[in-house]
């Protein structure tokens, strides 16, 4: 037990919150769930996800020489209510996990320091090199049922993890080794009979506990989805504009969750609450500078100004209509698309059919034509 009680004090000296070892082969019912998730198409357009689905679902498929995994969570805990914002018809939301510096980039950095402290401490003891290889979100590996069965916490029925100390706000890493390392302990699941978090998600993306239809929840729609959004899920969609914490904040675990340790993960003020009509002025270079840094950089600034639209459009804020109108003449057939139907919800029907008859003539993209002809019939 020295070696896993070493490497969990090297974990903690790094800054993370949580750390715990479980075996390769722990998670024997992944395989299945996996499948059944992916051919009910509750990946929607995450093709990537078929792709990789062996390699996902068993780690020694992945790399064959794994035995132990070494489970990593960070808190990335907000200091206010994230579902504040939602009220505020002027501002865009943006996901925590968002608001601060990426976290593949905090947490991947220390993954490393860490697999590098292992080898170490296990050639001390006599082993003559192990082999670790270190993942966050960047391969395909089921974090979540692995930090489950390391018992980091369990998967709560909107299917993240939920830690008894950390509520819903813990960022996963993964270090894979060959050294056989003591297990821990699984957690038990502690949701009981509660439904908050299925019950306050704005698009039904849960068509059961404990599995996620993907191509109807609000982070999948404004950050993976290219393209128009659908339109069914556009109005509750709300001022979202990166992500979705609903499901997250909804739990109950979180009045014992305590704010991020880690500095970089604590919101930077000007992505607390930004203003649409700012964020609706942002040119690429504009966008990139603001973001920095952030995960809303990999959006790419016209999906991104695409979100602000919709954001708009449900503001029924009519001095918005302005920034909309301007944004007509973008060249990103998504955001003029976005922005027509934004229009088509702030401005009087007799402005708006003028507007099209103005405009939706000379509109070349198909895809915006289409919004013209549904505003309009709509
Ligand atoms: C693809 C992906 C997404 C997709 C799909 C999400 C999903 N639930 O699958 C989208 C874009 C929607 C997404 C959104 C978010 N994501 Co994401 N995402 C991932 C990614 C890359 C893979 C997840 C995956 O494997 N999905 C496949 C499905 C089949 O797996 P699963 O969700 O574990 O499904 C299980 C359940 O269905 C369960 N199950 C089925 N039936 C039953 C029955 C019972 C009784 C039980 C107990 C379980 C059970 O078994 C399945 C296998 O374990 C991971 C990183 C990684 N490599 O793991 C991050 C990850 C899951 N995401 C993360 C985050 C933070 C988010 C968001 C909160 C971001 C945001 N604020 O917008 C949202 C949360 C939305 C939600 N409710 O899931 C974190 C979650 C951290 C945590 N504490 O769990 C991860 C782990 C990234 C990280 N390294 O920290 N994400």
């Amino acid at each position: 037990m020295r070696l896993e009680r070493a490497i969990a004090e090297k974990a903690r000296a790094l800054g993370f919150d949580a750390c715990r070892i479980t075996h390769a082969d722990a998670i024997p019912e992944a395989p299945e769930r996996l499948a059944r998730f992916l051919a009910d198409g509750h990946h929607a357009t995450m093709e990537w996800m078929e792709e990789t689905a062996e390699r996902r679902a068993a780690p020694r498929v992945l790399w064959q020489d794994v035995r132990s995994i070494v489970m990593l969570g960070m808190n990335y805990g907000p200091d206010r209510d994230p579902l504040e914002n939602l009220k505020k018809a002027d501002v865009g939301s943006i996901s925590v996990y968002a608001r601060h510096r990426d976290y593949h980039d905090v947490i991947k950095g220390k993954l490393k320091t860490l697999a590098g402290q292992i080898g170490a401490l296990a050639r001390e003891g006599g082993d003559s090199g192990p082999n670790v290889k270190v993942f966050v979100d960047t391969a395909p590996v089921m974090e979540k049922p692995l930090a489950a069965a390391a018992g980091l916490g369990w998967q709560g029925k909107h299917t993240n993890l939920v830690s008894r100390d950390f509520g819903s706000w813990l960022f996963l890493g993964a270090i894979f080794t060959t050294l056989d390392l003591a297990a821990d302990a699984p957690e038990a699941d502690r949701c009981g009979s509660c439904r908050a978090c299925l019950d306050i998600c704005p698009t039904r993306a849960f068509p059961a506990p404990y599995r996620l239809d993907a191509g109807r929840c609000i982070s999948y729609l404004t950050i993976e989805h290219k393209g128009p959004i659908p339109r069914e899920f556009r109005q509750a969609i709300g001022n979202r504009i990166y992500g979705c914490d609903d499901c997250l904040a909804a739990c109950p675990w979180n009045k014992f969750a305590e704010t991020a340790r880690e500095a970089k993960l604590k919101a930077r003020a000007d992505l607390e609450a930004p203003k649409l009509a700012e964020l609706a002025e942002l040119d690429d270079a504009a966008f990139r500078a603001l973001f920095s840094g952030s995960p809303v950089k990999r959006l790419g600034r016209d999906r991104f100004i695409r979100n602000v639209a919709i954001a708009i459009g449900n503001s029924g804020d009519a001095s918005l209509a302005e920034k909309a109108r301007a944004l007509l003449d973008d060249p990103a057939p998504d955001v003029r698309g976005a922005a027509v139907w934004a229009l088509s919800r702030l401005l009087p029907g007799e402005e708006f059919a003028g507007l099209g008859r103005e405009n939706a003539e000379r509109e070349e993209d198909p895809s915006v034509r289409e919004e013209w002809r549904s505003a309009a019939a709509s």
